[in-house]
């Protein structure tokens, strides 16, 4: 649909970007952190590993202010569980409260609003080495942390996002170094772990509610449109098929608490369908998250698959799809470009997921990720020139508008990342940042800070509420 007149971003839009502890924060064992299944993951050869990262642990206060030269109206970061309970449960850090409202006190005193998510992609390795999210007593565990949360920063943080991209933890845990899929049926194991998650989350927002009552609280998976190959019904429905596994199964629950009916089938089937005790369903019922915050990255592909293809999830991330015999298979989309990094780019397609998704849940929305892995060059004098990056974000923010003039009630816009960080399973040379990060993969030179071209630009996006975008 076009239009004569777009309506603007809202007055309060939140205007900012995202970051992970685990990624950004480095400091990995210092002032009593305990492990993470992060710090004991193995890297992929020729990347680093997540022990210095950014040093952001450390440049906080020199990162909070180059978020507020860019005019930051808000941040998105992760707590480290293992920094406010080194063993997942138990005594609680003082020195990991103190490092969190250190920085939420710098954000609030430059007026950004912290957007706190409270679990990225770094179970604590105690919690894990008793069976993870395998375990229902990890359900406790989360709800526990979560109470310690509300009590230390509740008067400080309006919102919460609860688990970061659950979906693609459950999908694609063996390269994002959460979930591995060994034993018998790893399918059975993961969905049982997924479920556990689902209650985990549930608990978590209900209680948010009734500890902080001015916050907010909703879910953050990885959300895209899903396209069918051709206009063969059976590819259609393949793409039907895929959007309810990879989509709705996780915002079903979070926010109508109920299964997808396919996505419960197809787990049937798999004969993964995880067992469900007395009183599971009244809990995911009973949660209400405040809005929906997305990531998004790109859409997918699929096409029909009759035929039994192979189940292959060795070139698969969270953004290239994979096979399943019987339900759907990626396919390329030709009339899409591809990043450095092999992801397809696709502005328009977001404002379809942003459609999508309000039409579904009719619910806030806010972006909590969206944004381009390049390989930067630092030039001479201190200039990177990622007119690249600026061209993805302008293209999406300019499909943001549409979508609000569609009737989307999108609050607020975070791209990753705010500073260069090491990436999920790419290394540190895979940079996303508005900020240089002055360090390679196994040389940490000085970890200087540098401007890249897109914080100046970004700059007068935010100045001009979203109106600046040449
Ligand atoms: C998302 C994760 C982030 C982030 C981003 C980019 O899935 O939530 O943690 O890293 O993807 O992915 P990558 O680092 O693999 O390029």
């Amino acid at each position: 649909m076009n239009y004569k007149k777009l309506k603007s971003f809202p007055k309060d839009f939140l205007w900012g970007a995202s970051t992970s502890a685990y990624q950004v924060e480095g400091a990995w064992d210092e002032d009593g952190k305990g492990l993470s299944v992060q710090d004991v993951s193995k890297h992929p050869e020729g990347t680093s590993d997540f022990k210095v990262t950014s040093d952001f642990y450390h440049h906080y206060k020199e990162d909070v202010k180059l978020f507020a030269e860019m005019g930051f109206k808000a941040f998105r970061f992760s707590i480290a569980w293992t920094r406010i309970l080194p063993n997942g449960t138990g005594e609680v850090n003082p020195k990991g409260i103190e490092f969190y409202n250190n920085l939420i006190d710098e954000l609030l005193s430059y007026n950004i609003e912290p957007i706190v998510t409270m679990y990225h992609f770094d179970l604590p390795y105690a919690l894990e080495k008793k069976g993870g999210w395998s375990n229902r007593a990890t359900i406790d565990a989360f709800e526990n942390y979560s109470k310690v949360l509300f009590e230390n920063f509740g008067d400080k943080v309006k919102y919460w996002l609860t688990i970061n991209e659950q979906n693609m933890m459950i999908l694609f845990g063996a390269v994002l170094g959460t979930v591995g899929e060994d034993g018998e049926n790893p399918a059975k194991k993961l969905y049982q772990q997924n479920h556990h998650m689902l209650l985990a989350q549930a608990k978590a927002m209900k209680l948010c509610h009734a500890m902080c009552p001015k916050a907010k609280i909703g879910p953050a998976p990885n959300i895209s449109s899903v396209y069918p190959a051709t206009s063969k019904p059976e590819d259609v429905l393949a793409a039907s098929n895929f959007s309810s596994i990879r989509n709705w199964l996780y915002l079903d629950a979070a926010v109508l608490g109920r299964y997808n009916s396919v996505a419960w089938s197809y787990m049937e089937r798999k004969d993964c369908a995880p067992v469900i005790e007395g009183g599971d369903m009244d809990i995911l019922k009973g949660a209400n998250p405040d809005f929906i915050a997305f990531n998004y990255y790109s859409t997918m592909t699929v096409a029909d698959n009759d035929e039994y293809a192979s189940h292959d999830k060795s070139k698969a991330d969270q953004q290239r799809a994979f096979a399943e015999a019987g339900v759907f298979k990626g396919a390329q989309n030709n009339n899409l470009e591809k990043t450095e990094f092999g992801w397809e780019i696709d502005p328009v397609g977001f404002r379809n997921t942003l459609r999508e998704i309000n039409e579904r849940y009719n619910l806030p929305l806010i972006v909590t990720e969206n944004g381009l892995g390049a390989y930067d060059k630092l030039e001479e004098g201190d200039v990177i020139n990622d007119d690249y990056r600026i061209d993805f974000l302008r293209k999406h923010i300019e499909q943001a508008k549409l979508a609000i003039t569609d009737g989307v009630k999108l609050f607020g816009y975070c791209p990753w990342s705010a500073i260069d960080l090491v990436s999920t399973h790419e290394g540190c040379r895979k940079r996303y940042g508005f900020v240089y990060v002055n360090r390679d993969e196994f040389d940490l030179k000085d970890l200087r800070r540098i401007k890249k071209k897109s914080f100046y630009w970004y700059k007068d996006v935010i100045s001009s509420n979203g109106e600046k975008l040449k």
